[in-house]
């Protein structure tokens, strides 16, 4: 006889792999589904497709105990975690179509009383439209409380820092927004299966703004950051210094600078606030336009101090979107690589990103664009150009770049 598992989890990258894996791991039987069947095999064969630390012996361990599966169909399950992509569009609004596609896969397995949990980042009402998409494909069925076919909706926004997952979706506090009181404690309830820290209670819309709220707070701060390299740059004051030492006041913590905002959280998320009240949220979009910038000036000055060699050496230490991982996604680095390349056709780049094997395919076709290692590119380099602060970076001997023309933007060697 065909078994219900307890939980299906649709969507399983870098958020739904770990929520699956650890529910499996305390006890859910879950399926996970995927449209990548490439990821699907993987998992089922106990790998993990994409870099996280602890991940795969995780997930290698409940697969062999047959409490994780993967597949790409949407089963009937008691409870559904959709965990699929919410990207914008070019007018920097929600692109729900993840989100209803998961939606339409999961109407037609319900039988009535399952809970189905959005942990998407969601502008507010997200989560109240996914229950109408899917109750008006099933109007048998209904989201009215107490009645015994009826389907309850949670919002409950992941928190977890890539490289720390596995440490952080136990341990981070964790919002449950319920479209009723009842879907809030049944979602509760299976978060409390594996999650250690306080499960806060609210309503859905609540919980979609709080997670937008989270990363525009860190969005606003790195912005104020980014504007202070900016400005200090042209005042011919050092930024790093200038940091540290404000930071010795007891209530002020200054972020720090860099090349812009990457990855696809924080670089996101804060437009659909702004969509949400466009009148309202100046703050928010100004600290994005701010972030977005950064680039360009980097840019600008790496040509800048190029500009003396006929044909310049350059080494870019680093394209990862962040410190000490390979995901490549939004990378303000690798996006100045990219433009550096266009702009300076004769110039010669020396890539180095310990945490990749091979230059990503827009990088690879370029004639002018060579993936290297660390102590070879900067002795080769008349610029050396410092993008992210992986540890490899850190672990330099300075006196390497004694005659270099150096441009840091993580101020690793400043
Ligand atoms: N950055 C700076 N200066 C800083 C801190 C970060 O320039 O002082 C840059 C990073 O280099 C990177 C970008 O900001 O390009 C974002 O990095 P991050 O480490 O701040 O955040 P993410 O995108 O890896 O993860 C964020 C986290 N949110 C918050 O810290 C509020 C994480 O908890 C969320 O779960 C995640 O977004 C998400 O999925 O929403």
């Amino acid at each position: 006889m065909e078994t219900t598992p307890d939980v299906c989890v649709v969507g399983l990258g870098y958020i739904g792999l770990p929520t699956a894996a650890i529910l499996a791991a305390n006890g859910s039987n879950v399926i996970g589904v995927d449209v990548n069947p490439h990821h699907v095999a993987e998992i089922n064969a106990g790998r993990v497709p994409f870099v996280e630390p602890d991940l795969e012996s995780v997930v290698a361990g409940v697969v062999a105990q047959g409490r994780l599966a993967a597949q790409s169909s949407v089963p009937h399950a008691d409870a559904y975690i959709v965990a699929v992509p919410t990207p914008f569009t070019e007018t920097y609004e929600v692109d729900d179509a993840y989100v209803r596609a998961a939606a339409d896969a999961i109407a037609p397995m319900l039988k009535g009383g399952e809970l189905i949990i959005l942990e998407s980042t969601s502008p507010p009402g997200l989560t109240e439209q996914m229950g109408e998409f899917i109750l008006d494909a099933r109007p048998d069925l209904t989201a009215a409380p107490g009645r015994a076919n009826s389907v309850h909706f949670a919002h409950c926004p992941e928190r977890v820092l890539p490289g720390r997952i596995m440490v952080e979706i136990v341990q981070n506090d964790r919002i449950i927004g319920g479209v009723t009181p009842e879907a809030a404690e049944r979602a509760r309830a299976l978060y409390a299966t594996f999650c250690r820290g306080e499960l806060l209670i609210t309503d859905a819309r609540t919980s979609e703004m709080a997670k937008l709220a989270e990363n525009s707070y860190r969005d606003v701060n790195i912005a104020f950051a980014n504007e202070l390299s900016m400005i200090c740059d042209r005042i011919d004051i050092d930024v790093w210094e200038l940091i540290r030492l404000a930071n010795h006041h007891p209530r002020v913590n200054i972020l720090q600078p860099g090349p812009g905002v990457g990855g696809h959280c924080i670089a996101v998320d804060p437009w659909f606030i702004v969509a949400a009240a466009p009148d309202r949220a100046k703050l928010i979009r100004l600290a994005r336009e701010v972030n977005d910038s950064k680039p360009d000036f980097v840019l600008e000055k790496i040509m800048a101090r190029a500009a003396k060699f006929r044909d310049p050496v350059i080494a870019a230490l680093g394209i990862a979107f962040k410190a000490d991982i390979d995901d490549l996604r939004e990378s303000p680095s690798k996006t100045i690589v990219e433009r550096l390349a266009s702009e300076l056709p004769h110039a010669s780049i020396l890539v180095v990103e310990p945490n990749i094997d091979a230059l990503p395919s827009d990088l690879a076709g370029r004639a002018n664009v060579t993936l290297r290692e660390t102590a070879d590119a900067v002795e080769e380099a008349d610029v050396v150009v410092v993008l992210v602060d992986h540890q490899q970076f850190k672990a330099m001997d300075p006196r390497a770049l004694q005659e270099k023309v150096l441009v840091d933007t993580k101020g690793i060697f400043l």
